[in-house]
């Protein structure tokens, strides 16, 4: 909160205005507190018993409060900081608190009003992404309404007749690849038949934050962080279900890219888009599904077929974290320049490609100073030449991280292609113990070495694992203090 402050005034130059203002402060903090906390029961209503609330996992469920016959939601825009990996804490903006920002979750036909509140050092302006609302209501900067200047406020107030998986965004494009979205869940007057046991919602996001950098860089087309609801496998949370439970998952997609989402061992059926429920008629099965920048799909299945399966974007580089070109060279030779003069240090290339062999490793690592292209850097203990117990590299080895002998053949070196560039050496990246929580609960050991990028599991469990993981849940909740941003979800329909 107070770097939050800092971060304003230094940013804006903001006096004692805003920064010194502290209720504004206090409502992102504690999100919901003061609100009609009636909600809670509200939330299971959904004017029949037969819905399901939909889960978002990772992400917070957003409060409302009851005026009249409206239901108020209070959204901050922010600078927010974001865990999407085990120790990788990266400066994204968002809403609430995270990025991507809480989940919004109303019934067809009801009364909506959004405060949106603008604590971004710029100017903003929220969108709804599909909404057929009054055309004053719909975010556009300029030609609906006059963005939201920092420290502003703007109230949206609408009737919501439509069902479906639709997500709010800023309409600012930069602001869209720095983290600003969130699912926007409007529940049918009459429940989807067939009724559905277990409805999930995945966000997916992507960032270009390089080496030693916490920003991720808006105008990039590439990245390297790929994230499900603001974290990267392994440290996003499974989706658990039972044997035989009938599930949905609603994917959102926003970024840059096209992300063809595919789940192992059981066929699905496309059953939404960003545009609502589709008719019966169109279902046909699939077990890949091509999720467009912009669109939302929601795909249904039966959990027939028990374990712990895999769903992830298939495109290759979208299943890696942190891909640095030379990642593969630099762990199997004595060294690479790695350090540049201040203006290729910061991306102004004079010559050569970014992933050059003499560009690569130093790319936004650092100002020039203190490093030269002559300087070669050791990377890592996996040198080929002169290959080092790995008992012996104590610092090499962050705490939980398991470093397993690198599964390589003898003669690996000699084999052209060999090692791919942003070859990972597997195994080495495992971090079971790093990203313990009951939803692991019973995975094979070392799991996590092979998840990473846009990739969860579905673990597809027998009614005694089942109970178990909801034991050490409920267990792990007790410890903590109550979560206002939660609002009674966990428990109501498990
Ligand atoms: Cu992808």
């Amino acid at each position: 909160m107070k770097n939050r402050r800092d971060f304003l005034r230094n940013t804006l130059g903001l006096g004692a205005g805003l920064a010194a203002s502290p209720h504004l402060f206090a409502a992102s903090q504690e999100s919901g507190a003061g609100m009609d906390m009636k909600h809670m029961d509200q939330v299971a209503e959904h004017g029949n018993s037969q819905m399901v609330s939909v889960k978002t996992p990772d992400v917070a469920q957003l409060p409302w409060r009851t005026d009249g016959n409206v239901k108020e939601f209070h959204l901050i825009a922010e600078p927010v900081k974001q865990e999407i990996s085990p120790g990788r804490i990266v400066d994204l903006w968002g809403y609430n608190g995270s990025a991507p920002g809480p989940t919004i979750q109303v019934n067809q036909g009801d009364r909506v009003r959004i405060i949106v509140d603008n604590h971004l050092p710029e100017a903003t302006s929220m969108h709804w992404h599909g909404f057929e609302i009054p055309n004053e209501m719909d975010g556009a900067p300029g030609s609906t309404q006059d963005p939201i200047p920092p420290g502003g406020r703007y109230i949206y107030e609408f009737t919501l007749h439509q069902e479906g998986t639709y997500f709010y965004h800023s309409h600012m494009a930069m602001q869209e690849m720095v983290g600003m979205i969130g699912a926007f869940i409007m529940h049918p007057k009459e429940p989807y038949k067939p009724r559905a046991d277990k409805d999930f919602a995945i966000i997916m996001q992507e960032y270009a934050i390089l080496p030693n950098i916490n920003v991720p860089n808006s105008m990039n087309m590439e990245f390297n962080w790929l994230t499900f609801n603001g974290k990267s496998g392994p440290a996003n949370t499974p989706l658990i279900v039972r044997h035989g439970e009938r599930v949905r998952i609603r994917l959102i997609n926003l970024g840059m890219d096209h992300h063809p989402i595919h789940l192992h061992g059981h066929q699905f059926v496309v059953t939404g888009t960003e545009g609502g429920r589709q008719p019966q008629s169109t279902w046909g099965p699939g077990n890949t599904v091509l999720v467009g920048v912009a669109q939302s799909r929601d795909v249904e299945f039966v959990a027939s077929n028990p374990g712990d399966w895999m769903l992830h974007c298939h495109l290759p580089h979208h299943m890696m974290n942190q891909m640095s070109s030379m990642v593969g060279p630099m762990s199997r030779r004595n060294g690479m320049p790695a350090g540049l003069d201040m203006e290729r240090g910061m991306g102004m290339l004079r010559q050569g490609s970014a992933t050059s062999e003499e560009n690569g490793p130093s790319l936004g690592r650092g100002m020039g100073v203190g490093s030269t292209a002559e300087q070669t850097m050791s990377n890592s203990p996996l040198k080929a030449e002169n290959p080092m117990p790995q008992q012996d590299m104590p610092d090499m080895q962050p705490q939980g991280m398991q470093m397993g002998k690198p599964d390589v053949s003898k003669d690996a070196n000699s084999v052209p292609g060999f090692p791919q560039d942003a070859f990972m050496e597997g195994p080495m990246m495992a971090m079971d113990q790093m990203i313990d929580k009951p939803e692991n609960f019973g995975l094979r050991p070392g799991w996590s070495g092979f998840m990473a990028g846009m990739m969860t599991f579905v673990r597809v469990l027998p009614q005694d694992k089942y109970d178990e993981i909801m034991e050490l849940r409920k267990k792990r909740e007790g410890n903590k203090p109550m979560k206002m941003d939660m609002p009674g979800m966990e428990h109501q329909h498990e």
